[in-house]
């Protein structure tokens, strides 16, 4: 079993890789942004309750969150090679209930993956996404907050991670095709 972490700041490219590395390594790609966002469109009572928060680019309470991602874990453990988990964990805390309720199925995480990438280059990147995603939370404003949020949080997550020794910064610069090829060099060293 392959099991990884990608994360760095929006629109760095977690889903566009972890999309990716699903298909070349076999993996079972869960974001929890994914997840957050089909439970707001099904109008389901988590969808109602975290709608506001998502939409204002804030992180979605810790336990909420949590509960979606090991419903994702419980229903698709015996399928696929692995697990790419993209957007989750997001701070300190989430790292460490994800670390727990993979122990606790007798799993672990291989490599985490830090996706990098210039704030000009994310701004650029989340503008061009919104004029055809939809998303309300692809717009300036919002992405400005987003950028924050994740600041503040990352360095828990960079230590956590460094102190396991699987942390690997990787550059999200370039087109989609270059930063893979960097991920599957990555990967490949590990397997
Ligand atoms: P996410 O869905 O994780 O959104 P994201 O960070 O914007 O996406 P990502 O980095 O995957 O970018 P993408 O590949 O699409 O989270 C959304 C919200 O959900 C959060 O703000 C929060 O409210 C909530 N949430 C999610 N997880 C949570 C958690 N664990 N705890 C609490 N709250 C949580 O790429 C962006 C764009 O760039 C795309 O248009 C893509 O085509 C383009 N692109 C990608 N790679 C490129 C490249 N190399 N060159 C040029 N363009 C590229």
């Amino acid at each position: 079993m392959l099991n990884l972490v990608i994360f760095g700041p929006p629109g760095s490219g977690k889903g566009t890789q972890a999309a990716h590395i699903k298909e070349k390594y076999g993996l079972l790609h869960l974001s929890t942004g994914e997840m957050l966002r089909h439970e707001i469109a099904s109008k389901t009572a988590l969808g109602l309750e975290v709608e506001s928060l998502v939409v204002s680019g804030q992180l979605v309470p810790d336990e909420l969150v949590t509960e979606v991602l090991k419903k994702a874990l419980a229903e698709k453990m015996s399928q696929g090679n692995g697990f790419i988990f993209d957007g989750f964990p997001r701070n300190g805390e989430q790292a460490q209930i994800l670390e727990d309720a993979l122990n606790s199925l007798n799993l672990d995480i291989n490599i985490a993956i830090n996706l990098t990438a210039s704030d000009t280059e994310l701004i650029k990147r989340i503008l061009l996404r919104g004029e055809t995603s939809g998303r309300a939370d692809d717009n300036e404003i919002v992405i400005k907050e987003r950028l924050e949020i994740y600041r503040k949080n990352v360095s828990d997550l960079i230590s956590f991670y460094q102190k396991l020794g699987k942390l690997n910064e990787v550059d999200g610069e370039g087109t989609p095709q270059e930063v893979f090829e960097r991920i599957t060099k990555l990967i490949d060293k590990h397997i």
